[in-house]
């Protein structure tokens, strides 16, 4: 059979073009492809949530691939691990309660399932500003080629609505800061803004992001590592239970929040 370039760029084009489309009203949109956004997403769509995930890198994964150092492993612990026994990555016990695994099989895994259950994952696009309806209200995403923005290019963005937002931007929390300072809203933290990140302390930072991963704003959730830097908690280097874990609790939040709106 012959090749035909031109059928190779159209099926491209509206294969994307048809999810992108798709993409612009959503459930949930996630902002951030790391572990614990790439890890809401695969509950959420599993659970019949419309999700959609937005990524300024050209890979995902965010500080997965990375590992520690540049060695590309992970550290979890048990409940991380049973995350992963449920992926089907492999892990093996380094000493009692540490299981090792091999970040780039672990990142790609997630992400193929996340995909395969139905979410929609969108390289190469950045969130730079949040939609916002009735004064205040997170209404979803303003997105934008990462391309304009590394060439200094002056193009407007595209917006796409969305029930709920999940700020899974990592240690740089983008979203809650666009909330905080863009439309002066206070956050539910002590001081009403993103606390910061404290110096590394695994034990306490994997303990604390459970209880940090929540709504911080009506309509908006934090997850994985912007959960500790928006609630002032440590970070926690190459331990990724954590990360698993607030993912899933991430889509859990939204799941209930999604269910109280449908009632009301
Ligand atoms: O940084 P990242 O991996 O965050 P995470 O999922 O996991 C944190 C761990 O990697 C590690 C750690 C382990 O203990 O502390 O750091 O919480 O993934 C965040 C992703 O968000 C993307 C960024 O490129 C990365 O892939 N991102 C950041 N800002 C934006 C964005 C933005 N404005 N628009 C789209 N994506």
């Amino acid at each position: 059979m012959k090749i035909d370039d031109i059928t190779i760029s159209k099926a491209i084009t509206e294969s994307f073009m048809k999810d992108f489309v798709d993409a612009m009203e959503v459930d949930v949109a996630i902002a951030g492809a790391g572990p614990a956004g790439t890890i809401a997403a695969y509950y959420l769509a599993k659970g019949g949530v419309k999700t959609a995930v937005f990524e300024r890198n050209l890979r995902v994964g965010g500080g997965m691939p990375g590992g520690g150092m540049m060695f590309n492993r992970i550290v979890v612990q048990e409940e991380g691990k049973r995350i992963l026994d449920e992926f089907e990555v492999q892990t093996m016990e380094y000493q009692k309660g540490y299981y090792i695994a091999d970040s780039l099989e672990t990142i790609s895994t997630i992400c193929s399932k996340s995909i395969k259950a139905g979410a929609k994952i969108f390289n190469l696009i950045s969130v730079e500003d949040v939609m916002i309806r009735e004064g205040d209200k997170i209404a979803g995403l303003v997105l934008n080629w990462s391309a304009t923005s590394q060439a200094k290019l002056h193009v407007d963005p595209l917006a796409i609505r969305s029930k709920i937002v999940i700020d899974a931007t990592g240690h740089e929390s983008q979203i809650c800061h666009i909330v905080v300072k863009k439309l002066g809203a206070k956050l539910k933290t002590k001081t009403g803004e993103v606390m910061g990140e404290k110096p590394m302390w695994a034990e306490v930072g994997e303990k604390e992001i459970i209880e940090n991963t929540k709504e911080v704003y009506p309509g908006l959730i934090v997850a994985g590592m912007a959960a500790n830097a928006v609630f002032g908690s440590p970070r926690m280097g190459a331990i990724f239970g954590g990360m698993l874990l607030s993912g899933k609790r991430a889509a859990e939040v939204a799941a209930q929040i999604l269910q109280k709106v449908a009632v009301s």
